[in-house]
């Protein structure tokens, strides 16, 4: 088939989904209509290549079920029944409901919002000045990173790592909690470079992932079980002096004590802990002693669970001991978004609370925070939410009292959506969201150190607004005149950075690379308190937990005539990103219906065959899908890959009933992969 010709150049953009490449796009635009959207080969990363998400983004962008009109609840709370509504009707009305809460206490008024976008303008600007001046409650955001962020503080000092190109010159990469084809792609591609150069790829991961696939090693780990595994790392380094001693000499602190309880490790303590052959930790760890130059990247999936937060210290310990660091291709990445010189009390203007100092709600737990009367420990019962960049009846966990909670009568809920997603379902106002390809933007990144700056392409879609432009109109409808309020998008994204990334040279390429060090801390330089590479942290000490890592087991662990004994993970779907793309026809194809992979040991003790209907349940509910009986799962272990929308499952729940609300160790976390289930047929 031939393209007719674009009639003006592609228009440079930048993915905005949650994924760590935030990919350069270019977006092919005839007669107004965004025909094509490809990746930019000008900018590395990229190197113009989108994963199979974005590069349908006309599909999502013009899908016929697109929000393009404000619209008010028309039916029962829950019912997704709604009635058009004009803009200003709406507005006027959502105005003086939060108007009149705020006058009894605004802190009864709640935003609820995550990375939807990741972009700084629509995500964390005109919200914030807005609900900051609001006096609003303010949100805890930790439904994603922020038990491994945490760990990555005490440790490092900052989500800080190796620069992500580098990898492709190392010689041993672990791939740590992270399917790098499905969820980094770009990443990926370093690794394959490293590959076909002679590195040796180690995957470890309990789900045989098809990153697992291609490594040359896989250690099909327990969740909640790497901690353990550092450990016996650790403890064979130690016995095998494998260890950078002048490394740990003049660059880290607490060596000592952390030496004294890796030693309590032996690689077969480890190996019934994680559940793996003791000599494939003892290969592991000689390989992690003995190959230079050796990275880690480290990514989320393993910091869901009890311990996450520690278990990230453990492995973020462990490049300081072979002196890792020194090589610009050596080290560890888990997040990279501590590079970028936000400035985020420019954007957000925190100096509006103007003294006062609102409690703070964690999103991770918002089922209970919902349900929750009113107190003097808790304050006011929310009585307002306003929902935007998020789903979270489909993707906070126990999803029943999340329902529950959302269906309340005396809840006011906004939601503002592209989708009609599960949580669109309970609004009162829904109102239509522009896209990526309708607004300005100004990308930060957490896999590579690179800004972006994403120009609209076309203009909005029916009557769809940005984010920030409903949060200017409340403004101005609240009386809120401060000058900020009238800041418009592209001037946000100049505040974004200030003088610190050259606004100039975005405009005219799309991205600016951060001037950031070759490799971080091969002479030390961590931002840490003592500047040491923190095995000890005097500051979680000073707050009563212990100041070493440790290996913390999952608050549910299988144990003899446990009425659940199949651990439940719910990684991410390739082909969806969180519940993005679920509607998406030609994604949802590939991703067929909603599955639970299991072990043939484990289904053919349930009498349990591939395609039949499967009851998942635990104590807090009950979740119906189809099995499937797969290799990728190993025993003990099942996994609902996700995000489905409750209302694509078949009896109307997704895994999300199933999971728990229990917080990590660090950073107030979710525990999705800490869960254990019964499966049976139905
Ligand atoms: N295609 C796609 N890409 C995505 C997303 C998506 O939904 N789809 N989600 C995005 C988001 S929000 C994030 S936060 C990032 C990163 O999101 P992550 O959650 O890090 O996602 P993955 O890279 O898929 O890595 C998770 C891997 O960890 C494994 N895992 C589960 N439990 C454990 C454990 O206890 N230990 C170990 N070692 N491994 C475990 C899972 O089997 C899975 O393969 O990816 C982003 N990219
Ligand atoms: N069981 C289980 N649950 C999980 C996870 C898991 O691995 N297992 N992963 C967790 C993780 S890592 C994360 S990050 C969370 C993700 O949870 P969320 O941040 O809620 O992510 P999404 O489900 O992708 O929902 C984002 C919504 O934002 C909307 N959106 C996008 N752009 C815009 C915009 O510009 N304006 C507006 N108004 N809306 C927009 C999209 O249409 C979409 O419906 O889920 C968590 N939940
Ligand atoms: S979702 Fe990730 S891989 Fe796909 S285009 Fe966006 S940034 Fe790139
Ligand atoms: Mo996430």
């Amino acid at each position: 088939m031939s393209q007719p010709a674009p009639s003006t150049p592609p228009v440079r953009g930048a993915c905005p989904h949650d994924c760590p490449d935030t990919c350069a796009l270019l977006t092919t635009v005839q007669d107004g209509v965004a025909v094509r959207v490809q990746g930019n080969p000008a900018h590395p990363m990229t190197a113009g290549v989108l994963c199979a998400k974005v590069a349908k983004y006309p599909e999502r962008t013009y899908h016929p079920e697109r929000l393009l009109q404000p619209m008010r609840r028309a039916g029962p709370k829950g019912a997704g029944l709604f009635e058009p509504v004009g803009w200003d009707e709406a507005l006027d009305d959502i105005a003086a409901r939060l108007s009149a809460i705020a006058a009894r206490d605004p802190q009864a008024i709640l935003p609820y919002s995550y990375a939807g976008t990741m972009g700084l303008v629509q995500a964390e600007s005109m919200d914030r000045r807005f609900f900051h001046r609001l006096g609003a409650s303010l949100l805890d955001r930790t439904i994603c990173s922020s038990a491994g962020g945490e760990g990555l503080v005490q440790t490092l000092g900052g989500k800080l790592g190796m620069r992500v190109q580098h990898f492709a010159e190392a010689r041993l990469i672990l791939i740590w909690g992270s399917n790098s084809i499905g969820s980094n792609l770009h990443f990926w591609r370093l690794a394959l470079e490293a590959k076909r150069n002679g590195a040796r790829l180690v995957c470890i991961d309990p789900r045989r992932t098809e990153t697992a696939d291609k490594c040359h090693e896989h250690v099909a780990l327990l969740p909640g079980t790497d901690a353990a595994l550092a450990f016996a790392l650790m403890h064979e380094c130690i016995v095998h002096d494998w260890l950078d001693h002048d490394y740990l000499e003049r660059y880290t602190l607490g060596w000592p004590a952390l030496r004294e309880r890796a030693l309590q490790w032996p690689p077969a303590r480890a190996a019934a802990v994680c559940g793996v052959p003791e000599a494939q930790i003892r290969e592991l760890a000689r390989a992690y002693g003995t190959t230079r130059p050796a990275a880690i990247r480290l990514n989320y999936g393993m910091q869901r669970v009890r311990g996450g937060g520690n278990a990230t210290r453990a492995i973020a310990s462990l490049p300081a001991l072979v002196g890792a660091w020194r090589n610009r291709a050596g080290g560890m990445l888990l997040s990279s978004s501590g590079a970028f010189p936000v400035q985020r009390a420019v954007l957000q203007r925190p100096d509006l609370l103007a003294g006062r100092r609102p409690r703070t709600l964690n999103m991770s737990t918002i089922g209970d925070e919902l349900l929750r009367e009113a107190s003097p420990g808790f304050g006011p019962r929310v009585e307002a939410l306003v929902v935007y960049n998020s789903n979270p009846v489909a993707v906070a966990p126990e999803s029943a009292k999340v329902a529950a909670g959302f269906a309340r009568e005396d809840l006011f809920t906004v939601v503002l959506e592209q989708f009609q997603t599960d949580t669109a379902d309970y609004a009162d106002y829904l109102l239509p969201a522009t896209t990526q390809l309708e607004h300005w933007d100004i990308q930060i990144a957490y896999g590579h150190t690179d800004v972006l700056l994403n120009r609209p392409a076309i203009a909005p879609l029916g009557q769809a607004r940005p984010n920030t432009a409903v949060f200017r109109a409340l403004a101005q409808r609240m009386g809120f005149d401060e000058d900020c309020f009238r800041d418009d998008d592209e001037a946000l994204c100049r505040q974004a950075y200030g003088p610190q990334v050259d606004f100039e040279r975005l405009l005219q390429d799309g991205f600016a690379p951060l001037d950031l060090p070759e490799a971080p801390f091969a002479q030390g330089g961590f931002p840490t308190p003592s500047g040491r590479c923190e095995f000890f942290s005097e500051r979680l000490a000073a707050q009563g937990q212990d100041g070493l890592p440790d290996h913390l087991p999952n608050y549910e662990v299988a144990e003899a005539g446990s009425p659940y004994p199949l651990a439940m993970i719910s990684p991410p779907a390739r082909n969806f990103l969180n519940s993005t793309f679920v509607n998406v026809k030609s994604l949802r194809d590939m991703e067929r219906e909603p599955l639970l992979e299991i072990n043939a040991a484990d289904a053919a003790a349930r009498g349990i065959a591939t395609g039949a209907v499967v009851r998942v349940f635990n104590a807090r509910g009950e979740y119906r899908c189809k099995a499937e009986v797969s290799a990728r799962a190993r025993a003990g272990v099942v996994h609902g890959l996700g995000i489905w929308w409750r209302k694509s499952g078949l009896d109307g729940t997704n895994v999300n009933e199933l999971t728990s609300q229990r917080l990590t160790d660090l950073g107030r976390a979710p525990t999705f992969y800490d869960c254990l289930v019964e499966v049976a047929p139905v």
